[in-house]
This record gives C-alpha cells, sequence and structure tokens, in this order.
C-alpha cells in the first residue's frame, strides 16, 4: 500500500484568498514578524497580536476551499493506500473541503489557548486582551497557533509518517521556516519519491525529485488525476 504524505503551506490558499507570508504584498511585508509571531511580540503588545489575528479569523471563516484543495480531499477518498495532509496553514480549508486526515502543525486560528493553565476552547470571532479563559479566569487567552522559538505541533505524529512515506509531496511553501523545510529531506533518507508542487522554485527545490510548477488550483488537480 502506497503511503503519501503532502505538506501543505500558504500558497495552497492564496486563490481563496487568504494572503501568503513572503510573497510580494503578502502578511510579512505589512507586520513585522517579530511583533505578531513571536511570544515575546505577544507579550509586549497583546492588542496588536489579537488585531491581527482577529482579522485574520474573521477573513478565514468567509474563505471557501479552491480546486487543489478539492483534489486533496478526493485523493484523500479515493487513494487505495494511505495519505496524510500536514498543513503549515491555520485555515480550515482542507476540512472544508472534506479531507479528514490533517495535522495542523502551526496550529489554527479557530483555536483559543490559556498562556497560563494551556486550557483550549475555541476562539470567539475576535480576541482582545481582556478575554478571559474559560477554565481558570485569567486574561491570558491567546491564539493557539505556533509561534517562531515555539515548538510545532504533532512532530513526533509527522516524524513516524515520514519515515513511512513512500511519497512526498510539498505544496505552496516556500521551505523557509524549519522544521517543515527539512521534511523533504527526512522523506528522500526513507527513499521516498519527493515533489514539489508550487508556483515557482521554492528556497529548497534541489532537495525534490519532481517538480511543477504554477497556481495551486491547476498543478494540484493535474497531478491528483
Ligand atoms: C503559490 C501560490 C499559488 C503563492 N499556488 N503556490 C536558523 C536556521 C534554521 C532554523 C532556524 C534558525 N533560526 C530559527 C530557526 C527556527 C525557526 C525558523 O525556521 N526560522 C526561519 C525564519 C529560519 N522555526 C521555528 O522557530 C519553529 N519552531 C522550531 O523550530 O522549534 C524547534 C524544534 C522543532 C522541531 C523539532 C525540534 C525543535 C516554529 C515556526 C513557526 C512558524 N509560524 C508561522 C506563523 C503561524 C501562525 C500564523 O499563521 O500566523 O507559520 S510563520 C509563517 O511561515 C507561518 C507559515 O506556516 C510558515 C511557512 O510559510 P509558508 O506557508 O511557506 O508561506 P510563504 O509565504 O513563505 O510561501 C508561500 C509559497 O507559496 C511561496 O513559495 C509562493 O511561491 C507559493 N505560492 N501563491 C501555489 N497560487
Amino acid at each position: 500500500m502506497t503511503k503519501i504524505v503532502i505538506l501543505t503551506g500558504a500558497g495552497i490558499s492564496a486563490e481563496s484568498g487568504l494572503g501568503t507570508f513572503r510573497d510580494e504584498g503578502g502578511l510579512w511585508s505589512q507586520h513585522k514578524i517579530e511583533n505578531v509571531a513571536t511570544p515575546d511580540g505577544f507579550s509586549r503588545d497583546p492588542g496588536l497580536v489579537h488585531r491581527f489575528y482577529s482579522a485574520r479569523r474573521q477573513q478565514a471563516a468567509q474563505a471557501v476551499p479552491n480546486a487543489a484543495h478539492a483534489a486533496l480531499a478526493r485523493l484523500e477518498r479515493d487513494w487505495p493506500g494511505d495519505v496524510v495532509i500536514v498543513t503549515q496553514n491555520v485555515d480550515g480549508l482542507h476540512e472544508a473541503a472534506g479531507a479528514h486526515r490533517v495535522l495542523h502543525m502551526h496550529g489554527t486560528l479557530s483555536g483559543a489557548l490559556c498562556a497560563n493553565c494551556q486550557h483550549r476552547w475555541t476562539a470567539p470571532p475576535e480576541m482582545t486582551p481582556d478575554t478571559t479563559c474559560p477554565a481558570c479566569g485569567a486574561r491570558t487567552a491567546r491564539p493557539d497557533v505556533v509561534w517562531f522559538g515555539e515548538l510545532p505541533y504533532h512532530m513526533d505524529e509527522i516524524l513516524t509518517h515520514l519515515e513511512e512515506a513512500d511519497i512526498f509531496v510539498s505544496i505552496g511553501t516556500s521551505g523557509q521556516v524549519y522544521p517543515a523545510a527539512s521534511f523533504v529531506q527526512e522523506a528522500r533518507m526513507q527513499g521516498a519519491e519527493t515533489i514539489e508542487l508550487n508556483l515557482e522554485p521554492s528556497e529548497i527545490s534541489d532537495a525534490f525529485t519532481q517538480r511543477h510548477y504554477g497556481p495551486a488550483s491547476e498543478v494540484v488537480p493535474q497531478w491528483v488525476a
């Protein structure tokens, strides 16, 4: 049974209207990473960080999956072997398209996490520094996402999937953020075929044995077909 492990990044959701990070006009050209995507930035100005994530949460709630998300959900349903999607994305578009085996390594916009007692709950559309934790009552609610310097979620499970992968596919990610950027090497070490599907060659495109470039809504359905 052939096992396919798929890594997705912001590029797969770009055609659903959600901005990428590092493309021209992307989120990191409008906001300083150290202010909105680090624990220190949150400590300095939680209001700014909550505004950044509340706006993205509301935007993601309006977004609909595109043909690339739909193709992966179809692959998961129809493939006779195993298909696992590891996403760096915090939107819920893979699930909205019908995928079930999705590991959100950088968390989700729909989640809230208490920095005091680690309780998790569904985030309201808008959070502020006054949002209280329903478990401990502290005003220490934060988005349940993974910032720089924090350990991504599901790492043990992801590494096991990579060890078992026959095919590793990377879709819509710039290959600039670790540990996701090293997954292709992990998969290669196990002898997997490695495929990059992206708008353009990424920072790590040389590591892939097959490469196809173009918008995800075109190259992903073509690859799945
Ligand atoms: C299209 C398209 C279309 C456009 N169709 N394609 C020095 C060396 C090595 C590592 C480090 C280092 N210093 C620090 C580190 C570690 C650090 C890191 O990687 N830093 C780098 C900047 C160097 N990493 C961490 O801190 C991570 N934790 C960690 O390492 O813990 C230690 C550890 C881990 C494991 C084992 C043991 C120990 C945590 C990283 C957290 C990243 N968080 C963010 C924010 C999440 C919440 C949120 O969404 O706000 O995650 S940052 C941001 O980048 C977000 C993304 O998931 C992530 C990756 O971005 P992505 O998805 O690749 O987007 P872009 O914009 O970069 O690229 C889009 C791509 O799509 C482009 O290629 C386009 O061409 C393409 N595209 N339109 C197809 N239509």
